[in-house]
C-alpha cells in the first residue's frame, strides 16, 4: 500500500468500499481485463494517493459493450416493478454505506463532509424515487377515428446508456442516471471523472454486489475509465443509444456534435452562471445564507453555484456588507473535519483558473473587496486550498460572463425594477439555476413569468444551488437543454412505440381514404 491517510476515519471507509490499491478501473462487475495505463488519485484534501485505476483500453472496451449488450436482452425482459426491486436493493445498500462513501466523496473531490452525506442522500432520494417509477411508466391512450381500433402509447428500454459524469458530484449524477435508465430497462456503461475514479470503483462494488446478490448480469452496471479518449469510444458508438454527459460546455459542445452526427440522443448538463437577483424587498438574513452557501459550497464547484448577485441599488450597501461580514466567519480546511465550511478546489488547475478569474476581474475594472488567495502552510500542503473571493463587477466583463468553477463571487448592481435585474440575468451565455430574494408577490411572479428568468431552475427565496431531486434538474442555452432526476426525466431513457389494433375483420384506411381492391 502507497500512502494512505488514516485521518478521519478514511482508511475504514476505503476497506469498506472495497476500494483497494490498484484497482481494474474497467468492470462488468468482475475484474478481467487487459492493462491499460494507470491513473492515479490524488485527494485535493491532503495531496496523498488514494489508490490507482486502470484506463480502459479499446479492447476492454469492447468486452464491456458485449456484456453490456447481452444483460440487456435479459434485463429489458424482467418486468419494470422487479427492477425497481433491484432499485431500492441498491437504495438499502447506499443507506448502509452512506458515512463512508460521503467520506469518500469528500476525500476524493474536496466538499464537505456534510456536502459529501448530502451527495449520498441525493443517490438514495432518487432510488427510492425510481422505485415508485418502475410502477409507474405510463403511456397514453388515444381514440382512434376509425371504428374497431384501439390506439395506445408504450415505453420501451433503449439499451445501453453511456454515462459520462463529471469530479464535482462523482457519485450523484451517475445515480440520477442509472437509477432512472434501470427501472426503465437501459443497461449503463459509465465514465465517471478521471479526477475521481476512486468513487467510480465504490459505487461499481455496491452496484455489483446487488446485481450478483439477484442472480443478474453483471453487465447491468458496467465502469469504464480514463479520459476524453474513452468518453468518445461511447460517442462515435451505434449501440449507445443515449450518451448523458455532465460537465463544461466546451466538453458538452464535442459530444453533441459526435453523437449527433450518428443520430444519436444526448442528455446534456453543463456550465450555469447562476444569479441571485436581490430586490429592495429581500430579507437580508436569509438573503446572506443562500448567496454565502451558493457561492463557497463544494468551494464553488457546483455546476448550480451562486457566481453573481445583483443587488438593488437601494439595498446594495447592506447585503454587500452583510456578505463580507459573513465571508469573515468561513473557516476553509481540511474537508472531512466538520468545524470547516470550504475544502479545498479539485486540483491545481483548478487553482490556476481561480487566480486569473481574479487577475481578469481587476484588469477589466473591477473592485476586490474579498481578497483571494492560495493558502499554504499546515493542513494546506496539497495547494488546492484558496480563499472565497468577492469582487465587485459590472455585468459585462467578460471574465463575469465567464463561467470559473471557482469560489468566486461577483457583485452586480442594478436600478429600477426587476426587468432591469432580470436582464442582467438573463444576459449570460448559460441557462441552469436563478434565484429571486424578494417578499413582494408582483416582483416574484415577474421572475417567474414569460419574461422572466431564461434558467431551467428558477427558485424564489431559495438560493441555487442544492435543488431536489423530485423536480427535472438542467437548463437552457449553453447548460445544454437536458433534463434529469425527478419529474418525467425517465421518458429520455424510453423509446416511445405508438400501437394501433384494428379489432374488426374490415381494414379501413385513415383519413378516410379509400383503397378498394
Ligand atoms: C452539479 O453541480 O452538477 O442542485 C449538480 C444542486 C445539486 C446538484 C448539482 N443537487 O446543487
Amino acid at each position: 500500500m502507497e500512502a494512505i491517510a488514516t485521518d478521519f476515519g478514511i482508511e475504514k471507509a476505503l476497506k469498506q468500499l472495497g476500494v483497494k490499491d490498484i484497482n481494474e478501473g474497467t468492470s462488468t462487475g468482475s475484474n478481467n481485463f487487459s492493462n491499460g495505463d494507470i491513473i492515479e488519485s490524488y485527494s485535493p484534501v491532503d495531496g496523498k494517493l488514494i489508490g490507482k485505476v486502470k484506463t480502459t483500453t479499446q479492447a476492454d472496451y469492447d468486452k464491456v459493450m458485449d456484456a453490456a449488450t447481452k444483460a440487456f436482452k435479459t434485463w429489458r425482459t424482467m418486468p419494470a416493478p422487479q427492477r425497481g426491486e433491484i432499485v431500492r436493493q441498491f437504495g438499502e445498500k447506499l443507506r448502509e454505506k452512506k458515512e463512508a462513501l460521503g467520506k469518500l466523496v469528500s476525500y476524493e473531490m474536496g466538499k464537505s463532509y456534510q456536502e459529501g452525506l448530502g451527495e449520498v442522500q441525493e443517490m438514495i432520494d432518487i432510488c427510492d424515487f425510481a422505485v415508485g417509477l418502475s410502477r409507474q411508466l405510463h403511456g397514453l391512450t388515444m381514440h382512434s377515428e376509425r371504428p374497431g381500433h384501439r390506439m395506445y402509447e408504450q415505453y420501451h428500454p433503449l439499451g445501453v446508456v453511456g454515462i459520462i459524469s463529471a469530479f464535482n458530484f462523482p457519485v450523484a449524477v451517475w445515480s440520477w442516471n442509472t437509477a432512472l435508465a434501470w427501472i426503465c430497462g437501459d443497461v449503463c456503461v459509465w465514465k465517471p471523472s478521471e479526477k475521481t475514479p476512486m468513487c467510480g470503483i465504490a459505487c461499481q462494488n455496491i452496484a455489483a454486489e446487488v446485481f450478483a446478490a439477484n442472480n443478474l448480469p453483471e453487465g447491468i452496471s458496467c465502469l469504464i475509465n480514463g479520459d476524453y479518449r474513452v468518453g468518445e469510444m461511447m460517442t462515435k458508438d451505434t449501440r449507445i443509444p443515449l450518451v448523458s454527459a455532465t460537465g463544461s460546455t466546451r466538453m458538452g459542445k464535442i459530444v453533441a456534435k459526435e453523437v449527433a452526427g450518428r443520430l444519436g440522443k444526448s442528455l446534456l448538463e453543463l456550465g450555469g452562471n447562476n444569479a441571485i437577483i436581490v430586490t429592495p424587498d429581500a430579507d437580508v438574513k436569509m438573503t446572506v445564507i443562500g448567496a454565502v452557501f451558493g457561492a463557497v459550497g463544494t468551494a464553488g464547484q457546483r455546476c448550480t453555484s451562486t457566481r453573481r448577485l445583483i443587488i438593488h441599488e437601494s439595498m446594495y450597501d447592506t447585503v454587500k456588507n452583510a456578505v463580507v461580514d459573513a465571508y469573515k466567519q468561513l473557516r476553509i480546511g481540511n474537508p472531512l473535519d466538520e468545524k470547516n465550511h470550504v475544502g479545498p478546489l479539485i486540483d491545481k488547475d483548478a487553482v490556476k483558473m481561480y487566480q486569473n478569474a481574479l487577475t481578469q476581474v481587476v484588469e477589466e475594472g473591477g473592485n476586490v473587496i474579498v481578497e483571494g488567495g492560495v493558502l499554504s502552510g499546515e493542513g494546506y500542503e496539497s495547494g488546492c486550498y484558496v480563499k472565497p473571493a468577492i469582487a465587485e463587477a459590472k455585468p459585462e466583463f467578460k471574465i463575469v460572463q465567464h463561467e470559473t468553477f471557482a469560489p468566486v463571487l461577483y457583485l452586480l448592481k442594478y436600478s429600477g425594477d426587476v426587468h432591469n435585474a432580470l436582464e442582467i440575468q438573463n444576459g449570460v451565455a448559460q441557462g441552469l439555476s436563478s434565484a429571486i430574494m424578494t417578499n413582494n408577490l408582483r416582483e416574484a411572479e415577474a421572475f417567474l413569468s414569460v419574461q422572466g428568468s431564461d434558467c431551467g431552475i428558477a427558485n424564489v427565496n431559495i438560493g441555487t444551488s442544492g435543488a431536489e431531486i423530485g423536480g427535472a434538474f438542467g437548463g437552457e442555452k449553453e447548460t445544454g437543454g437536458g433534463r434529469e432526476s425527478g419529474s418525467d426525466a425517465w421518458k429520455v431513457y424510453m423509446r416511445r412505440q405508438t400501437n394501433t389494433i384494428n379489432y374488426t375483420t374490415s381494414l379501413p384506411l385513415a383519413q378516410g381514404i379509400k383503397f378498394d381492391l
